[in-house]
């Protein structure tokens, strides 16, 4: 089969730069944290819509693209999603979760309890997409988590990179999204990331700063 192809040029930079630059990014990347107690400053709609783009730019199986992103500004929209959310939460702080996982959340201070779902000024839901209908027809998407979270970790870089901080949450199950946003059957919610800007008063587990060493992390040939 033939198909058009583009000529592809690199920009080409001195070594010097390059490597600043990727230090620059280091620096910049581990500042951001978790957090849970945000204020109610409104959000800029071009920050988001670029967010979107980029995540939307993330490389996917055949090119596929097999995310959907909603966008929750509304008050009473977040409410259902915060009622949902901690009936699901409920019952995994108080059946659910195996004491070894209770365990590995005390340093975090969890709970049920999910205020920030209301009080950010933007949800984003990120549903990924096992495949796709297009004219009644289930075309199967490839390496759909990969892909998804590949975007999503792109959505997280440009958010932080626009002076923003979020949570990246996972209620579980979460299938009562599709219910509340009217999301059809293909598509399967894969993180609810809650958007905003910080209290005043917030603060972070020191822990979730310990990130492990490089050695700890690599094997290099
Ligand atoms: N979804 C629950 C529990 C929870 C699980 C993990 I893994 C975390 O890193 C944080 C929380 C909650 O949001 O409380």
């Amino acid at each position: 089969m033939k198909f058009e192809t583009e000529k592809f040029k690199q920009p080409k930079l001195p070594l010097a730069e390059l490597s600043l630059r990727s230090k620059k990014f280091y620096e910049f990347i581990k500042k951001r944290r978790s957090i849970r107690e945000f204020n109610q400053t409104p959000i800029d709609d071009e920050i988001i819509k670029n967010a979107i783009l980029s995540a939307g730019s993330a490389p996917s199986g055949a090119n596929l693209q097999p995310w959907h992103f909603v966008i929750i500004k509304n008050k009473y929209i977040k409410k259902k999603i915060r009622i949902a959310a901690e009936n699901e939460e409920e019952q995994f702080y108080k059946f659910k979760a195996t004491k070894a996982w209770l365990e590995a959340l005390k340093p975090l201070g969890t709970n049920k309890n999910k205020k920030f779902l209301e009080k950010a000024p933007v949800l984003i839901a990120i549903f990924e997409k096992k495949f796709t209908i297009k004219e009644n027809k289930k075309i199967k998407n490839y390496y759909v988590k990969e892909s998804v979270g590949i975007s999503t970790g792109i959505l997280i870089s440009c958010l932080h990179y626009s002076g923003l901080c979020m949570l990246t949450h996972t209620p579980n199950p979460m299938n009562f999204l599709n219910k509340i946003l009217k999301r059809p059957i293909n598509e399967k919610p894969f993180v609810l990331l809650v958007v905003g800007y910080a209290n005043k008063n917030c603060k972070t587990p020191k822990f979730a700063a310990q990130k492990k060493k490089i050695e700890e992390i690599t094997t290099w040939f």
